[in-house]
C-alpha cells in the first residue's frame, strides 16, 4: 500500500495519465505541489514569466502534439491570469487541464489573502470545472478531468484545489482509476450510417459540389481521411483558419481559406456550390457573412463530433454527429462499395468557372521595390522553411497574411488562436510548439502590437533554450485596427498607432539575450532570413518594416453573402 500526501498524488496521477510537462507559475496556495514536483523527475516543470503564456504553451502543446496539455497557476491572480487562456483553448476546442490553487478550505468564503472563485469566473470558458473537496478525491478528479478534456469535443478543464488538500503531512492510500465513469456525459463513438448513405448519394448527385473543413479535422485527426476522401471525388476544398493544414496547402483541389479574408475562389465557390459538405466546422461569423444570404443554392451535409454545433447558426440538410475520422472511414468504405460516379462533366465545368475565379484575383498585391510587402515577408519564410515550419501567430494583419501566403501541407503546423482571437498568443504557443516537437523549425509570425502582449517570456525562451524565430510585421501601428478605421471611420487612427514610442526590438532581443535582426529593404530579406534560419540553436527576433499603409485582401463586405469582397482598395465585387 502506497501512502501518499494530496500534492503527491495530484503528481502521480498526472504522470499516470502520461504527462511530461506541466506548465506555470508558483505561489503559496500551491506552495505543497509545487515541492512535490521538486521530488521527482517524471515530469518537468516550465517557468513561465506571466501565467497567461502558461495557458497558451500547455495549449499550444496539445494543438502541436494532439495531447492534453496541462497548465498549474497559484490561486487568485494566479489563476485569473490564466483566464485569457483558457477562453483560447475553450474557443478553439483544444483539451487542456488547468490547475489552479485555492485557499485553504475553511477559509473560503473570507476574502482570504489570494481567494478568487476561480471555478464562478470561469464556468462559461471551461468545458467542465472541478474543486476538489477532498484530498482522496484527487486521482479519481484527475482521470476525469483528463478523460473529459480530450473526448467528444475537446476543451478545457479547470481542476481548484484547496491548499489544505496538498498538506505533505496528510497521506492516503493512491488508486489510480483505470476508468472513467460520468452518468450524464456521453460520447458519441460512431456516425449514423444511414445518413452516412445519404451524404454520400447527395455527393455523387452534385454538379457543383466543395468541401468545407474546419479545426474539428485537425483536433479529430482525420487529415488523412480527408485528404483520401476529397482527392478520391475530386472536389474542391477550403478550410476555415482553423483547418488549414486539414487538406495539403500546395494541393490543386485546394481552393485555399474561405470566409472574411478567404480567397475569392473559396467564397465565390461557396456562394454558388449546390452542395456544401461541412466537416468540423461550425459556421463561425468570420466564415459565413450573413448568415440569411449564406450559399443561397446549397444543400449543406454537416458532419461534427458535438451534436449543439449542428444547425447552431446555419441549418443543414443531412446532420451526422460523430468522430470526424470515424464518420469519414465509414463514408470511404461506402464509397468502395459503391458503383455510383460522380458528374464527371459537371464537376469539369464546376473547375473550369472555379479556375476562372482563381485567375481572376489570384491573391495578387502591388510591389514596391522600396518598400517590403507583408505578403512578400509570408512568401520569403515560406521558401526559406520549405513549407515545413510549424507557424503560430498572433491576431491581426500578420495573422491573415500567414494563414494566406504560407501553404500548410501539414495538420498543426498552423497554430493561431483563430476563435478568440487573443493578441498575445503567437510567442508562448510557438514555445509550447518547441516542448511538444523540440526538434521541429517553429517560427511566431507577429506584429509590433501582439509582441508586446507577452514579450516577458523571452525570459523563459533563454532558460529553457527555445529557438524560436519570430518574424515581427512591424508595420508601425495596430494594422488590423488601422485597416478596419481606412475602411469605416473615413481613416481616423484612433489610439491605434504609437507615435514613436516603439522599443528597439534588436536591443530587446540583445537584453534578453538572444539575436536581434532588422530587415527594412526588400533586397535584404531573403539573406537575412536564410542567415536566421540557419541559427538553429537561437531565437532569432527579426524585426521587418513592412508598408504601414498595406491592408488584407480579399475582405468580405459586412453584412453581404459570400460573394460580397473587396478585392482591393479601390475595386469590389
Ligand atoms: C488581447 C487583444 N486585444 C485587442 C484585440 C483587438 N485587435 C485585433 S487585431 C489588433 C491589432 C494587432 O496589431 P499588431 O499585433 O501590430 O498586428 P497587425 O494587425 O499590425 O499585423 C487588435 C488591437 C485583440 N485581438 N486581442
Amino acid at each position: 500500500m502506497e501512502l501518499l500526501s494530496g500534492a503527491e498524488m495530484l503528481v502521480r496521477a498526472l504522470k499516470d495519465e502520461g504527462v511530461e510537462t506541466v506548465f506555470g507559475y508558483p505561489g503559496g496556495a500551491v506552495l505543497h505541489i509545487y515541492d512535490a514536483l521538486f521530488q521527482q523527475k517524471s515530469i518537468s516543470h516550465v517557468l513561465v514569466r506571466h501565467e497567461q503564456a502558461a495557458a497558451h504553451m500547455a495549449d499550444a502543446f496539445s494543438r502541436t502534439s494532439g495531447k492534453t496539455g496541462v497548465c498549474l497557476a497559484t490561486s487568485g491572480p494566479g489563476a485569473t491570469n490564466t483566464v485569457t487562456g483558457i477562453a483560447t483553448a475553450y474557443m478553439d476546442s483544444i483539451p487542456l487541464v488547468v490547475i489552479t490553487g485555492q485557499v485553504q478550505s475553511d477559509w473560503i468564503g473570507d476574502d482570504a489573502f489570494q481567494e478568487t472563485d476561480i471555478v464562478g469566473c470561469t464556468r462559461p470558458i471551461v468545458k467542465h470545472s472541478f474543486m476538489v473537496k477532498k484530498t482522496e478525491d484527487i486521482p479519481a478528479t484527475i482521470k476525469k478531468a483528463f478523460y473529459i478534456a480530450s473526448t467528444g469535443r475537446p476543451g478545457p478543464v479547470l481542476v481548484d484545489i484547496p491548499k489544505d488538500l496538498t498538506n505533505p503531512a496528510i497521506t492516503y492510500e493512491y488508486n489510480y482509476p483505470a476508468k472513467v465513469k460520468l452518468r450524464s456525459y456521453n460520447v458519441v463513438s460512431k456516425g449514423h450510417s444511414g445518413q452516412i448513405k445519404k451524404a454520400v448519394d447527395l455527393l455523387m448527385a452534385a454538379k457543383r459540389p466543395i468541401f468545407y473543413t474546419g479545426g474539428g479535422v485537425i483536433q479529430g485527426n482525420s487529415a488523412a481521411e480527408l485528404t483520401e476522401l476529397v482527392r478520391k471525388m475530386g472536389f474542391p476544398c477550403t478550410n476555415t483558419l482553423m483547418g488549414l493544414g486539414g487538406f495539403p496547402g500546395d494541393d490543386p483541389l485546394f481552393v485555399g481559406m474561405l470566409g472574411m479574408h478567404g480567397t475569392y475562389e473559396a467564397n465565390m465557390a461557396m456562394h454558388h456550390a449546390d452542395v456544401v459538405m461541412a466537416i468540423g466546422a461550425r459556421f463561425d461569423d468570420r466564415v459565413t457573412n450573413h448568415t440569411s444570404k449564406f450559399c443561397p443554392n446549397a444543400k449543406i451535409i454537416h458532419v461534427d463530433v458535438d451534436p449543439a454545433s449542428i444547425a447552431k447558426n446555419i441549418p443543414v440538410d443531412i446532420p451526422i454527429v460523430g468522430p470526424v475520422d470515424q464518420v469519414l472511414k465509414e463514408m470511404l468504405e461506402q464509397l468502395e462499395k459503391t458503383d455510383e460516379k460522380p458528374d464527371q462533366q459537371a464537376i469539369e465545368a464546376w473547375w473550369k468557372q472555379i479556375d476562372a475565379w482563381r485567375a481572376y484575383h489570384g491573391m495578387r498585391y502591388e510591389t514596391n521595390p522600396d518598400l517590403l510587402k507583408p505578403q512578400q515577408v509570408i512568401e520569403a519564410l515560406y521558401q526559406v522553411t520549405n513549407g515545413e515550419a510549424i507557424i503560430t501567430s498572433d491576431v491581426g494583419q500578420h495573422q491573415m497574411f500567414a494563414a494566406q501566403y504560407y501553404k500548410f501541407k501539414h495538420p498543426r503546423q498552423w497554430i493561431n488562436s483563430g476563435g478568440l482571437g487573443t493578441m498575445g498568443f503567437g510567442l508562448p504557443a510557438a514555445m509550447g510548439c518547441l516542448v511538444a516537437r523540440p526538434d521541429a523549425t517553429v517560427a511566431c509570425v507577429t506584429g509590433e502590437g501582439s509582441i508586446q502582449m507577452n514579450i516577458q517570456e523571452l525570459s523563459t525562451c533563454l532558460q529553457y533554450h527555445f529557438p524560436v524565430k519570430i518574424i515581427n510585421l512591424n508595420n508601425q501601428s495596430l494594422g488590423m485596427v488601422r485597416q478596419w478605421q481606412d475602411m469605416q471611420y473615413q481613416g481616423r487612427h484612433s489610439s491605434s498607432t504609437y507615435e514613436e514610442s516603439l522599443p528597439d526590438f534588436i536591443k530587446l532581443a540583445e537584453a534578453y539575450g538572444h539575436v536581434g535582426m532588422r530587415v527594412t529593404k526588400p533586397a535584404d530579406l531573403e539573406g537575412a532570413m536564410k542567415e536566421a534560419f540557419d541559427l538553429k540553436d537561437r531565437l532569432v527576433f527579426m524585426d521587418i518594416s513592412v508598408d504601414p499603409t498595406e491592408h488584407v485582401y480579399p475582405m468580405q463586405i459586412k453584412d453581404g453573402s459570400m460573394r460580397d469582397m473587396w478585392l482591393s482598395k479601390t475595386e469590389r465585387t
